[in-house]
């Protein structure tokens, strides 16, 4: 048991700034896990997310099962869908799209998901998952029929964010949508995190080590990143310990 949730407060409360790299399993290869994740634990990187909108069947058991013998760092499913549940990864994000109005992704899939739950020790932390619009389709959008929420209402953002941690979500998740071309905005961030008790994640788009500080600045208590590492894994020396 890893205690996930417990200690991202514990870190929240002591001002500790939280990383989760987050690794698609339809775009990752296995045999360079070794490697990749070597890198990840040589980086200020405190957590490996798994997951991603379109995944084939297993894809996600195969990579927990890999990357656990490469690391001591929590493996947190961040599920596209309820085919990604896997018990060899340490916790879920037990995701609700609360920005889409699309009843299957704010209590469907869930429904679907607990007889397998069921079957797993994994720690299950609920989130309010929020979309927010970044001048292109993402593929959560694609996938779930939702339209994100505009980046321009700031207030409906911060809305959402608190009924949802008002409704017990653990965690809010502001997702600008995986490769975005803008990261969802400070201002946005600094607004949200405000009115929030509970920690705040953030993701899409962050590509320097200037993005991922101005986010933290603004509030965000853990950034998630996956594309920049995809893409150039020299990233990664930029943020060693
Ligand atoms: C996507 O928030 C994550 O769901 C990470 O996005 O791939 O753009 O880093 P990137």
């Amino acid at each position: 048991m890893k205690n996930i949730y417990k200690n991202i407060f514990q870190a929240v409360s002591n001002n500790e700034k939280l990383l989760a790299v987050l690794i698609d399993p339809d775009k990752f290869s296995v045999n360079k896990a070794e490697d990749f994740i070597g890198k990840v634990n040589q980086s200020i990187a405190t957590h490996i997310f798994v997951g991603g909108s379109e995944v084939d069947d297993n894809a996600t058991e195969v990579l927990a099962i890999t990357i656990k013998k490469y690391t001591q760092l929590p493996i947190v499913l961040f599920p596209g869908d309820v085919t990604q549940i896997t018990n060899k990864a340490d916790g879920l994000l037990f995701l609700s799209l609360i920005s889409g109005r699309n009843p299957e992704y704010l209590i469907g899939k869930h429904v679907d998901s607990v007889s397998k739950l069921k079957e797993t020790n994994l720690e299950i932390i609920p989130t309010g998952y929020i979309l927010i619009e970044n001048g292109k389709e993402t593929a959560v959008q694609r996938v779930t029929e939702t339209a994100p929420l505009s980046r321009a209402n700031i207030q409906l953002i911060a809305d959402t964010a608190k009924a949802g941690e008002l409704l017990g979500m653990k965690l809010i998740y502001l997702e600008a949508g995986s490769g975005a071309s803008e990261p969802v905005s400070p201002k946005i961030i600094s607004k949200v995190s405000r009115h929030l008790q509970v920690p705040l994640i953030v993701g899409g788009g962050i590509r320097t080590k200037h993005q991922l500080e101005e986010a933290y600045n603004s509030g965000a208590d853990l950034i998630v990143i996956g594309t920049a590492f995809e893409d150039d894994e020299t990233f990664f020396e930029e943020i060693r310990k």
